[in-house]
């Protein structure tokens, strides 16, 4: 299979966390975002969306939206499981997954603060603040809803702490800190010592060539 990631893309950092847990190996290939890489034809093709991840199959199949990739991993190799077996804990830990992937990732995407910036003439500080207050927004949501255990709702990583993990590190590079969230900060310290979510960050992951 081959990956087209990006060492700092959030939703490719999930996936490569998904991979790691289930010990599927695959071939990576960047998708250099700061290049406008994920516009070019060629990748416009694999994924008409022009965002990182996705997942080519060995017969030439393309899966994107990291959730759906995951969710895909999860059936081919179904140990160990990100999805727990019990349906209240799998409609919370989707629901927290959700929260961040749908609800408050997609604010700070390149896309959106490039158009807040260049189109619509906002100064760096207004969209720091921007980029502050929809990932606090959602950091508020999730510290509401998870139940650590150590990990957002069960012993072992669920697509919960999968979402959450690239979240805190998109946070701590803007300048969001985790005194306030002490159920959050929990969980990131369960992750921060997980091999699989070591393996995964982008600081640990190759890094795509600098701009
Ligand atoms: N919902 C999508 C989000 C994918 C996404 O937004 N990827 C970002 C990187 S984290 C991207 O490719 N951004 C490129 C851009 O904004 O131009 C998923 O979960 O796969």
């Amino acid at each position: 299979m081959l990956f087209y990631d990006y060492d700092r893309s959030s939703a490719a950092y999930r996936v490569r966390i998904a991979l790691a847990i289930k010990g599927i190996s695959v071939e990576r290939r960047f998708v250099h975002l700061l290049r406008a890489e994920q516009r070019l034809p060629a990748y416009l093709e694999k994924n008409p969306q022009g965002l990182v991840p996705a997942l080519e199959l060995d017969d030439g199949t393309v899966l994107t939206q990291s959730l759906a990739i995951i969710e895909y991993l999860e059936t081919l190799q179904p140990n160990p499981r990100l999805v727990p077996a019990d349906p209240v804990l799998a409609a919370r830990a989707r629901a927290a997954a959700l929260a961040i992937a749908c609800d408050t990732h997609p604010l700070g995407n390149l896309r959106v603060v490039t158009y807040l910036q260049e189109r619509l003439a906002q100064s760096e500080a207004d969209v720091l603040e921007w980029r502050r207050h929809w990932v606090r927004l959602g950091l508020d949501a999730v510290e509401a809803l998870i139940r650590p255990s150590p990990f957002c709702f069960t012993a072992a990583p669920t697509i919960a702490d999968i979402c959450l993990a690239p979240q805190l590190f998109y946070a701590e590079r803007f300048g969001v800190t985790l005194e306030t969230y002490p159920k959050i900060g929990a969980v990131a310290a369960a992750c921060a010592e997980h091999p699989a979510f070591r393996a995964a960050h982008p600081d640990a992951a190759e890094a795509a060539p600098g701009p």
